[in-house]
């Protein structure tokens, strides 16, 4: 943990910690605590910056799910006008500071001192992002000067917030409606009006021009001045007249007042801890990291809407364009799956909703089926590009086989969809869409397949697997095994289909035509070839002639760096002709595939495979803590687990890929902490048929407790170091 996280001391609920503490006030502080200190509810997210903040200090308000473009630039998410911009006339230096970030609530407060021309003044602001009202941001500000005189505030709405390939608003118009003022732009590429408005409510003299409200009021020295705001966003993709809604909620807002708001989504938030809490006796610095990485995902989860997903950076800012990664599939929705699987469900049809753009995208490579977005924005459109990262030493972009080659894309999304399913018990899922998008992956992997007449089998050949540093290779494991459990798992879904909805059945053969197709892809399945362990060393080939690369270390190979911002992969990386592999590949199958094969052989790819890996993905981490855990390596898994868990907290990740930034929060990272600690310390097991757990736990935890929803009822997890209950609860619980 680096000096600027203060552990939490205090706790105001509960005897556990729950707050997060920062002090730092440093300029080069704001892209870290900004994520740090991040709020938000699936809708929007709010970066952690401070109220007088603009677009240098990396002001956000990310709009899920809105994306622009502005011509010869990446497609991006949409930042927001800022709504809670307030600034104190004459205000200088901080001479103290500090943020406080309450997870169990979502709330930060805010702490400062600031000089002034005379004397100095305390600022202390609350504000949370309503779990309550997606559309609503409620904040409380109050001053206290050491001098007495006249003091000025300006507050308003702030069009200047972060654009990495902006500018995305234009057409701006300044509306004042009654007491509420409004900011509204329309996105330069498809013309989405986005509308901001806010209200204050203040005892002082207020006037307003444009989009800022000056307040103005004498005080006196050592007294406490305040007043309290709401801001509302609304868009024209959420309802016909976004700028009317967003007045109209502010309004409301207002009647209701803070505190009342504040309670409502006080209590969303004691819903979310009483779902997915995990308690961790013996340990609270993983403790408060579990929580943390758990807050974070809280942050970015749909519960609104089927049409938005969780992007790769969260709602934390436009880097990776906002765009929806297989992240979500491999390491978010399984922990919604089982700890809210009403958000799980969203996500999932979030991929029906964006079928349109795989399909587009197989047919534009010359494929079948649905090949989806390495990168995805709204409707399933692709923001990858085949040249993503530039090359640190010529400035020229580097072709990269992420696009057009990272095929397990498809797969992951069955993987998570029939996982759900089978956990779950919600068929339904499938009758609305679920199965349609299983039957187009299912097809698309068939028709990328080859069949290998000498050797009777299917390959596929020409993929990049999860270890991007190794592009364009044949069989890549990882891929074959995702595949064929695509193929399976599609098999087995539409047979439930054709019990469950028999005229649903028959419709999706009339729109698809996959009757047909079905006793194919059984073969396929059948003949499709999985590398097997190598008769010694019982070690699996991450692709074909893997075994045959440089066995050079880690450290060796970062001594062959040359620029920090290097990639390792790409034409020429210096990965690329080695075995260093970016992240778990055939570790994560072992993790998804755990009766594929004898625990030996787990631990000796385990064994093998963990030197080699360079972890130069926020993704790595956990496959290595949940597979160390199974093999009864906890005290190993523990590290790679607090690397997981604490990657939000210390900032402690790559900033950049080549001249590329891909710094924010880490929402598959925040996921694969609740998967380790689950599914690997407490080596939780579930299926359709049954749920257990089998616990290993770190040499310091003395036990874990934590709720879990299976197949319509929440069951109690209690392990120890020496055994695990699950109980079921008396509660019944809807999907
Ligand atoms: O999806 C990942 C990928 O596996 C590695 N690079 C970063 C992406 C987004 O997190």
């Amino acid at each position: 943990m680096e000096d600027l996280v203060t552990m939490p001391d205090s706790c105001d609920q509960g005897k556990s910690p729950w707050t997060f503490r920062v002090d730092r006030m440093a300029a080069d502080d704001v892209a870290l605590v900004g994520n740090q200190c991040m709020l938000g509810n699936g809708y929007v997210g709010y970066r952690g910056t401070l109220e007088e903040y603009s677009s240098d200090q990396l002001v956000g308000c990310m709009l899920n799910g809105v994306y622009d473009q502005v011509p010869g630039k990446w497609r991006e998410t949409v930042n927001a006008p800022n709504g809670l911009f307030t600034r104190i006339e004459g205000a200088g230096e901080m001479s103290r500071h500090q943020l406080e970030l309450n997870i169990r609530k979502g709330r930060l407060r805010r702490d400062s001192t600031v000089a002034m021309p005379f004397g100095v003044v305390t600022i202390q602001s609350e504000r949370f992002v309503s779990h309550d009202n997606v559309h609503l941001i409620c904040m409380s500000y109050s001053v206290r000067p050491s001098e007495s005189g006249a003091v000025v505030v300006h507050t308003g709405i702030d069009r200047e917030v972060w654009d990495i390939n902006g500018p995305h608003l234009g057409d701006f118009e300044i509306s004042e409606v009654g007491e509420v003022l409004c900011v509204s732009a329309t996105t330069q590429e498809l013309g989405i009006t986005v509308a901001v408005s806010e209200v204050i409510d203040c005892p002082f003299e207020v006037s307003v021009a444009g989009s800022t409200r000056t307040v103005t009021f004498e005080a006196e020295a050592g007294r406490t001045y305040g007043f309290t705001k709401y801001v509302s966003i609304y868009t024209s993709l959420d309802c016909d007249a976004p700028v009317d809604e967003s007045i109209r909620c502010c309004r409301e807002a207002k009647a209701a007042g803070y505190d009342s708001l504040g309670v409502a989504h006080d209590e969303r938030w004691e819903n979310h801890w009483r779902d997915c809490d995990v308690e961790i006796e013996g340990d609270d610095e993983a403790q408060f990291a579990l929580r943390y990485s758990l807050y974070q995902i809280q942050l970015a989860a749909p519960r609104h809407s089927e049409t938005v997903s969780i992007p790769a950076r969260a709602l934390s800012g436009q880097v990776y364009k906002g765009a929806v990664f297989w992240d979500t599939e491999m390491f978010m929705t399984p922990v919604f799956t089982l700890t809210d699987p009403s958000v799980a469900r969203n996500l999932i049809l979030y991929r029906y909703h964006t079928l349109p753009g795989a399909l587009a995208k197989a047919k534009e490579y010359g494929y079948k089926g649905a090949f989806y977005a390495w990168e995805g924005q709204e409707g399933g459109k692709e923001a990858c590009t085949h040249f993503n990262v530039t090359d640190v030493f010529t400035g020229r972009p580097m072709r990269t086989y992420f696009r057009d080659k990272q095929i397990h894309i498809s797969a992951d999304i069955v993987y998570a969809i029939w996982q759900y399913v089978e956990l779950t018990g919600d068929d339904s899922v499938l009758v609305e869409g679920a199965a349609e998008v299983m039957v187009e992956c299912a097809r698309f992997f068939y028709s990328y397949a080859y069949f290998k007449e000498d050797k009777d089998r299917y390959e596929l050949i020409d993929v990049t697997g999860p270890d991007e540093y190794h592009e364009r290779v044949g069989n890549n494991s990882y891929t074959n095994r995702m595949v064929k459990h695509c193929m399976d798992a599609t098999l087995a879904a539409l047979k439930r289909l054709e019990e469950l909805d028999p005229d649903g059945y028959e419709d999706l053969d009339t729109k698809t035509g996959f009757v047909k197709e079905l006793s194919r892809w059984a073969r396929f399945s059948e003949r499709l070839y999985i590398p097997k362990p190598a008769e010694s060393s019982r070690i699996i080939p991450q692709f074909d002639g893997y075994e045959t690369l440089e066995d050079v270390s880690v450290q060796a190979l970062k001594e062959r760096v040359l620029n920090p911002n290097e990639y390792l992969g790409g034409g020429s990386g210096l990965a690329t002709t080695t075995k260093v592999l970016k992240q778990a590949d055939v570790v994560l199958m072992l993790n998804l595939f755990p009766n594929d094969h004898e625990l030996d052989v787990v631990r000796k790819n385990w064994e093998y495979y963990e030197p080699r890996t360079e972890h130069g993905s926020s993704l790595s981490a956990c496959a290595y803590a949940m597979v160390g855990a199974t093999i009864g390596r906890a005290d190993w898994a523990y590290d790679y687990f607090m690397k997981t868990a604490t990657v939000d907290l210390t900032g402690n990740s790559k900033q950049y890929v080549g001249t590329l930034y891909i710094g924010g929060t880490h929402p598959a990272a925040n996921g694969g902490s609740w998967l380790s600690a689950v599914y690997g310390f407490a080596g939780l097991s579930a299926n359709a048929e049954s749920i257990s757990c089998k616990p290993s736990l770190p040499s310091k935890w003395k036990s874990m407790r934590f709720t879990v929803r299976w197949r319509g009822d929440r069951y109690a997890v209690h392990v120890t170091q020496e055994k695990g209950t699950v109980l079921k609860c008396k509660e019944v619980v809807k999907v």
